[in-house]
């Protein structure tokens, strides 16, 4: 099997220091991979390289180290630019992640345009980041928000989107690929149906960004959300990616130092993009990381680890079919390399427990998405998902613990 392997997944992970340690007396197999991934060496080493060398404030200080960490901070943002092909450099707002940027935007973008009567779509998959933001800004404005169905396998009822569509539709913020399930929705069909009928839409791409290509122009979404953490990157970043002119009609999210062009007692005057949205001293060490993150993922190509990802998705999936009372639920294309499982007589977290024993961590639970679980009438599943640097071998090690573990909770 590992012949047909797109990279030489052995060199792969002696770049994960990390997959050498030992969790209850065996080695790690890590397929808690969509709620955090594991970082590279060139991610680690650059954290010690900017603290050990170039610590400074940026777009502030006259001096050598000012500088250096500014055009650092600046590259990164290029490079993030690259990375999901934004048209200009200042569509790129540095976050502390996802949830910061969903926020950012339900916030600013709601306070000002947001009425009475609007309404705001979101689906069923969607992750509480995506949730929680909408309901605080649309409960002060005197809007409401419309949940887009979907059936027991997670897929989306576009019929029922396109009913729910009216003038009255003021946003649709989508998640992009569920963390939940792994499923990926037509957010290009999603965006040109809402855009139609003249509403603005924000993409949750916290889950999608580190497996597919991502193109916001092509995509044609109004705004883009996605965390560090989850693309080997350092955790507290991340990014909002808007259009240029949206963002410029949108007032500041925060005030202080940064985001000013003047300040008297009387009246500011504000920043010009990005730095508008990036009051205070930013997490320069994890901004100016986040580039090697992606540098990572440039160098061993995402198409290939997406071919990696698929061949682990299948093995895995065939696998766990054969599990007498298992169901998999989001067995559907397209998905990430995401398997949600529930399995008859068997409570998640007993599971989880055992797997720890045995140095496998997945995520069980309701995975921040209450609503869903709720839909799909479950209490929680358990999560496996995999990254570049999970193997054939790790799934069947997997697959051998869960026989085990159900035998004894059976
Ligand atoms: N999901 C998971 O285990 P933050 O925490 O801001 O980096 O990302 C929030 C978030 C938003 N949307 C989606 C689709 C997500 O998956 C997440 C984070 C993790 O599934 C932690 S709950």
């Amino acid at each position: 099997m590992s012949s047909t392997l797109p990279y030489d997944i052995q060199s792969i992970r002696s770049e994960f220091p990390i997959l050498e340690r030992k969790v209850k007396g065996k080695t790690l197999v890590y397929f808690d991979n969509a709620a955090t991934s594991q970082k590279p060496k060139q991610v680690i080493d650059a954290i010690a390289h900017y603290y050990s060398y170039y610590n400074a404030n940026i777009h502030r200080g006259l001096h050598t180290l000012a500088d250096e960490a500014t055009a650092d901070f600046e590259a990164s943002r290029a490079v993030v630019q690259s990375f999901i092909q934004a048209k200009h450099h200042e569509e790129i707002i540095f976050t502390k992640g996802t949830t910061e940027s969903i926020n950012l935007v339900a916030n600013s973008w709601g306070n000002a345009f947001l009425n009475e009567g609007d309404e705001i779509i979101i689906s069923s998959l969607e992750h509480h980041a995506n949730i929680v933001p909408w309901q605080m800004i649309a409960e002060k404005k005197g809007a409401s928000i419309k949940v887009i169905p979907i059936d027991g396998n997670g897929k989306l009822d576009m019929n029922a989107f396109e009913k729910m569509l009216s003038k009255k539709t003021k946003f649709v913020s989508i998640v992009h690929a569920s963390n939940a399930l792994g499923v990926i929705n037509p957010v290009e069909e999603i965006i040109a149906l809402a855009h139609q009928q003249g509403a603005l839409v924000m993409v949750d791409g916290a889950q999608s960004s580190v497996h597919l290509d991502i193109d916001v122009q092509k995509m044609d979404c109004d705004f883009f959300a996605f965390s560090g953490h989850k693309i080997y990157g350092p955790t507290g970043i991340g990014i909002l990616y808007g259009k240029k002119h949206l963002l410029e009609s949108m007032p500041p999210y925060q005030g202080g130092g940064e985001m000013i062009k003047e300040v008297t007692f009387e009246k500011t005057t504000y920043n010009e993009l990005p730095f508008k949205f990036e009051a205070g001293t930013p997490n320069i060490a994890d901004a100016i990381v986040l580039k090697s993150a992606i540098e990572f993922i440039n160098r061993v190509g995402k198409s290939n680890i997406r071919k990696h990802e698929d061949l682990l998705l299948e093995h895995a999936t065939s696998k766990l079919k054969d599990i007498p009372g298992l169901h998999i639920i989001g067995d559907i294309q397209p998905k990430v390399s995401v398997i949600s499982f529930t399995i008859d007589g068997v409570h998640p977290q007993d599971l989880a427990i055992l797997l720890d024993n045995q140095g496998i961590a997945v995520r069980t639970g309701h995975h921040c998405a209450q609503p869903l679980m709720q839909c799909l009438g479950i209490v929680g599943t358990t999560r496996a998902s995999f990254a570049a640097y999970n193997t054939i071998e790790e799934v069947d090690i997997f697959i051998e613990a869960l026989n085990k573990a159900i035998k004894m909770l059976k």
